[in-house]
């Protein structure tokens, strides 16, 4: 982005010749310099130079509550005056840390009593396999340590994050996954179902669980892992008979069931958690994000009371990161999720907003270029092709970024992820701020349109 304005060259100059940023190509990111995001309101983002965007991902799928909340600022300087650090080590604890552990127990599921914290979804991942696999070993079955987890599916950036994930393109940098991780197909039903009705697939794709199990022995594997719904992977929703067949295979066989939340928790869905929406009964969940609207970072991983049962009989847990349940990320947690019960958000979601964003997106079916619209709650797919029968991409024309390209520049963050377009705005969106959005997205699409026919 070339700008005439001093200050953005100036701040892309420093990112030049000082940063490296995430998931970016270092050099093609030079070339053309960031966009510089300045301040933010409710469900808007302003850059640097003077452009308001109405941000359709809640910036990485986590302002929850939307931007410029004054209460977790005042939440986190209070804090930071009485108490700013210390450390959960060495049986010390202190009050925010433990009254956000009483505040999640109270809205996650039913048995699902204590907290882990972590400072990220990824490190409540590597917490979750370093604790189930000394969960087995307390239970005398130290050889259940392998993870089964979804291709596409992504669980975070660190080692073991990484390994969870079923990013191929992750995996080829740096020797991953790590040894006892394997990967199953995931349910997606419009890239991947073929000929397939999409619940013949979702059976199909359920049954991998049971095979993979049987292959590695069911004495060797210690859990599952998956999003309710994969958010980074394309927000692929599965077919309504995926998750109650993983439910029947889970019940038979002697695993552990990790829910990934750290997308679908604390809302997203009309629900509290992604396993109230499809009822399913995990024994550990992965959170962030929505856990503190992303105004500071924290995660986590919820364990469900049996679990912490044999986790008692264990010993020392030989785990914990310094800033483990930070006191002042914990008070903003606190303070989110306040707000998040007492605006009634997450009702506001199920009974208002969520319908009616399905509503309005799915009007998008009739563009020539839509093969499919999905969603659940606040999130939303946009499947982007050259045959809506055949379900045909445009192949090698990265159609996807040429929209994502359209929307930046109309005032409108919306995702790519390959040909499909994803949004995840803030809980807080109304339903004026839908109508724009998905306005804006009609715009996009037949922009899009048109530089393809031209
Ligand atoms: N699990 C899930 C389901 C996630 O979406 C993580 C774990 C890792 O969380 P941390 O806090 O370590 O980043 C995530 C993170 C994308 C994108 O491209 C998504 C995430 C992170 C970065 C990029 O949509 N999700």
């Amino acid at each position: 982005m070339t700008s005439n304005n001093p200050q953005t060259r100036e701040w892309q100059a420093l990112s030049n010749d000082h940063h490296l940023a995430p998931f970016s190509d270092f050099k093609q990111l030079k070339e053309k310099g960031p966009r510089i995001i300045t301040s933010a309101k409710g469900v808007y983002l302003w850059d640097s130079e003077g452009n308001k965007i109405l941000d359709g991902m809640a910036g990485l799928w986590c302002v929850a509550i939307g931007y410029g909340r004054d209460e977790l600022a005042d939440a986190a300087s209070k804090q930071m005056r009485e108490l700013p650090y210390y450390n959960l080590f060495f049986q010390t604890a202190h009050p925010p840390v433990l009254e956000l552990a009483k505040v999640i127990a109270d809205v996650a599921p039913e048995g699902m009593n204590h907290v882990f914290f972590t400072g990220s979804g990824s490190e409540g991942n590597d917490t979750m396999l370093r604790m189930v696999r000394h969960y087995w070993a307390i239970k005398g079955q130290p050889k259940k340590k392998v993870i089964i987890s979804r291709k596409n599916g992504y669980h975070g950036s660190t080692v073991a994050g990484a390994s969870l994930g079923g990013m191929t393109y992750m995996h080829e940098q740096g020797d991953l996954p790590i040894p006892g991780i394997v990967h199953i197909a995931q349910p997606y039903w419009f890239g991947e179902g073929g000929d397939m009705t999409p619940n013949e697939f979702g059976i199909w794709a359920a049954n991998q669980l049971e095979e993979k199990i049987l292959e590695v022995g069911v004495d060797n594997v210690g859990a599952f892992i998956a999003e309710p719904i994969q958010g980074a992977g394309g927000v692929i929703i599965p077919p309504d008979s995926y998750w109650p067949r993983i439910k029947e295979i889970l019940a038979k066989y002697d695993i552990l069931f990790v829910a990934d939340e750290v997308i679908c928790g604390f809302g997203r869905t009309g629900e509290w958690f992604g396993t109230d929406f499809y009822d399913l009964k995990p024994h550990m969940m992965t959170i962030a994000k929505g856990l503190t609207s992303g105004y500071i970072p924290m995660g986590g991983l919820i364990v469900h009371d049996d679990v912490v049962e044999v986790l008692n009989e264990g010993g020392d847990f030989n785990h914990g990161f310094t800033y483990s349940g930070h006191p002042v990320a914990a008070a903003v947690a606190l303070e989110n999720i306040r707000i998040l019960r007492d605006e009634k958000i997450v009702e506001r979601v199920r009974a208002e907003t969520a319908p009616y964003l399905q509503k309005r997106l799915r009007e998008l079916n009739d563009h020539p270029l839509v093969g499919e619209v999905r969603g659940v709650g606040l999130l939303g797919a946009i499947e982007l092709v050259q045959d809506k029968a055949t379900r045909k991409r445009y192949e090698g024309k990265g159609v996807g970024m040429i929209c994502r390209t359209f929307c930046f520049e109309n005032g409108l963050i919306m995702r790519a992820v390959g040909d499909t377009m994803i949004i995840a705005p803030p809980l807080v969106i109304t339903p004026a701020e839908i109508d724009e959005l998905v306005t804006k997205a009609r715009k996009c699409l037949d922009l899009t349109l048109s530089a393809l026919q031209g």
